[in-house]
């Protein structure tokens, strides 16, 4: 199949262009490199060292013969979407090129605009592009575990069955986002619905949760073939944090009371649940949603993990409650369903010691690249005059 991968330069988007190509599909990746432009101006880097987009998909096609086509473009300039569309012919488009950091969402009003412009332009851009384009293609999107909240009920899939005054219907499940970010795939799902119910698209929205995990059975192939990993306080992500704060002696950023639950899934597992959704294509017009998760942990249960793996490695670590920089639930109920990518045969890679001690092991490997001065938080939900980096160590280039 031929398969388009949007954001295909970044943490999933890349692991999945090499899963997918190694596979037999012809690939191609299409990114504008923002992300690496945030790491430029802001100082941020990636834990493990990754090579340039034109190098890693040079590499790959000469290590392995297939042949991943690079387009350089964004998906809010509807020219350069377009032209890869009519380029390139998809039958699938996997959407990952959106602004995918919560707190990058909330550190003032531009940041909020750029992710929300980013985020729902750039879709409502690609649901045009199949429209003239690829009118048959299946749209693959990553939406986010965070569109629902924290209800105090079980999360569906999706859709939850209503009884109202006697009348019943299968409606949207409700959405309580907390982030400008999470907001953002909330108004992509809407528009990804409407569009599937007015032109006739296929598509799946794919709610993930929290990925961990440094590398694929692909991209550690090669060390050229390394994907980024984030440990700073805007993109670095919970699990992937506290390996790197446990390896490098900084007290594990437990915020708030660290009863926070939330649903996770080893990046492994991502690459697969995207080829399952590709497989199982949905019929013309039909809007599906998956959870794309394995497992719920709260932040307590993984910094307990982190630390007790780490004594294992003779690291002892400390944990610092700190002032949560959020405004989220802290002590709530949490039971998000997720049966489909299983029912479709999804085998998953459950959160084992091996895992967390791998991690562990990587970010001692490349502890002098960490910047400590990332680690704490900066950005905090209340004010509106948050920065990057703590005042004092801004390192703005021009
Ligand atoms: N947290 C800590 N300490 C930290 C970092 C985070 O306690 O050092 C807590 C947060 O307060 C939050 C939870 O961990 O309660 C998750 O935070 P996170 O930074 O790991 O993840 P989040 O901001 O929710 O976003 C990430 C990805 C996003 C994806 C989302 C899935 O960046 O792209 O959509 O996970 S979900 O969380 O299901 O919405």
């Amino acid at each position: 199949m031929r398969i388009l991968i949007l954001g295909g330069d970044g943490y999933l988007g890349w692991p999945q262009a090499l899963y997918l190509s190694q596979k037999g599909h012809e690939v191609a990746v299409f990114d504008n490199q923002a992300r690496r432009q945030f790491d430029l101006k802001n100082g941020f880097d990636s834990l493990i060292p990754i090579k340039s987009f034109h190098k890693r998909v040079e590499r790959w096609n000469e290590l392995t013969g297939k042949n991943i086509t690079r387009y350089h473009g964004d998906t809010t300039n509807y020219d350069e979407l377009t032209q890869a569309f009519q380029d390139f012919q998809p039958e699938s488009v996997v959407h990952f090129a959106e602004q995918r950091a919560a707190p990058y969402s909330m550190i003032d009003r531009e940041h909020a605009v750029f992710t929300q412009y980013t985020n729902v332009i750039g879709t409502l851009n690609v649901l045009y592009a199949i429209k003239e384009f690829a009118p048959s293609c299946h749209l693959v999107k990553l939406g986010t575990m965070g569109e629902y909240g924290t209800p105090n009920i079980d999360i569906e899939e999706g859709f939850i069955e209503i009884n109202h005054k006697g009348r019943k219907d299968i409606l949207p499940f409700p959405k309580q986002p907390g982030s400008f970010y999470h907001l953002s795939k909330v108004h992509d799902s809407h528009n990804i619905m409407f569009c599937c119910r007015i032109w006739g698209i296929r598509s799946t929205d794919l709610n993930q949760g929290i990925v961990y995990g440094a590398e694929t059975y692909e991209s550690a192939l090669d060390p050229d073939l390394a994907t980024r990993f984030d440990y700073d306080q805007i993109y670095g992500t919970a699990l992937n944090r506290f390996c790197v704060q446990a390896a490098t002696g900084h007290p594990l950023t437990r915020y708030g009371s660290g009863n926070q639950t939330r649903g996770y899934i080893n990046i492994k597992d991502t690459v697969r649940c995207i080829e399952l959704a590709i497989q199982s294509e949905p019929a013309a017009g039909e809007f599906r949603v998956f959870n794309q998760i394995t497992e719920s942990f709260s932040i307590n249960d993984i910094a307990d993990k982190v630390e007790r793996v780490a004594a294992t490695m003779g690291i002892t670590t400390q944990s610092d409650y700190v002032s949560n920089p959020r405004v989220e639930s802290e002590n709530h109920y949490y039971n998000a369903v997720h049966t489909k990518l299983l029912d479709l045969g999804l085998q998953p890679h459950l959160l084992d010691d091996a895992e967390i001690e791998r991690m562990i092991g990587l970010a001692v490997e490349y502890r002098d690249r960490v910047d400590p001065r990332l680690i704490l938080p900066t950005v905090n939900w209340r004010t509106t005059e948050n920065t990057v980096t703590q005042p004092s160590e801004q390192r703005v280039f021009g």
